[in-house]
């Protein structure tokens, strides 16, 4: 039996959520987090203490980090699929893991929660442009790096496409003034085509 708790709203929930879906594994959602709540009842305390969505738990197996299950479904589950072979192969799917949860995703939180969670009259532009300013740094380094690569690693999809995919997804849908980036955007909707994408990746909320 495998659940996943966490709202679809949440680009760590998306990711999770994309990875079950890519490998076909069967799995119940269960929402929490945000106006949903139960984060910080005891039984899902005592699952994961930063009371944070996701959380994943697999016949008595809890896992929290959504990189973390997006390696373990892919190492675990994947069999080939999602995770390379190659360990410098490998090694680069971490690496953008890893980039995606210290640089693109936290250069673009500001931006999204003042344009999307935040009333009119309370945003503050100064920190939307802060937020907007960076997340152009990574948008220009993913866009020179897709130049010419149809996945962020190697010739097929990968890990790194979910991770860093979710996390475009989210950049892409903000309403805030953008540069256009050829090679990312087509990588994204490549992306898109992909039936588990669809399911995993909302309007943003
Ligand atoms: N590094 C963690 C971050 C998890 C996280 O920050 N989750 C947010 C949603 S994206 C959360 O649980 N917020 C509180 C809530 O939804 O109640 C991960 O990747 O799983």
């Amino acid at each position: 039996m495998r659940r996943l708790w966490g709202r679809l709203s949440s680009v760590n929930v998306q990711k999770a959520v994309w990875g079950l879906e890519e490998l076909g594994l069967p799995y119940e959602r269960v929402e929490a987090g945000g106006a949903f709540g139960r984060v910080h009842d005891p039984d899902y305390v005592a699952m994961n203490p930063n009371s944070l969505v996701p959380v994943m738990e697999e016949d008595g197996f809890v896992l929290w980090e959504s990189n973390a299950i997006l390696r373990y479904l892919a190492r675990g589950h994947g069999a080939g699929a999602l995770w390379p072979e190659d360990p410098r192969e490998a090694a680069q799917v971490d690496q953008w893991l890893d980039w995606q949860a210290t640089r693109f995703t936290p250069s673009t939180r500001d931006a999204f929660w003042q344009t999307v969670r935040t009333p009119p009259e309370q945003r503050d532009r100064a920190v939307i442009d802060r937020s907007v300013a960076a997340s152009e740094d990574c948008a220009a380094l993913l866009d020179a790096h897709l130049m010419g690569r149809p996945y962020m690693v190697g010739d097929r999809f990968t890990a790194a496409d979910i991770a860093v995919g979710a996390a475009a997804h989210r950049w892409l849908l903000l309403d805030v003034p953008r540069v256009e980036r050829p090679a990312m955007r087509a990588w994204y909707e490549r992306l898109r085509t992909r039936p588990a994408a669809a399911s995993a990746l909302p309007p943003l909320s």
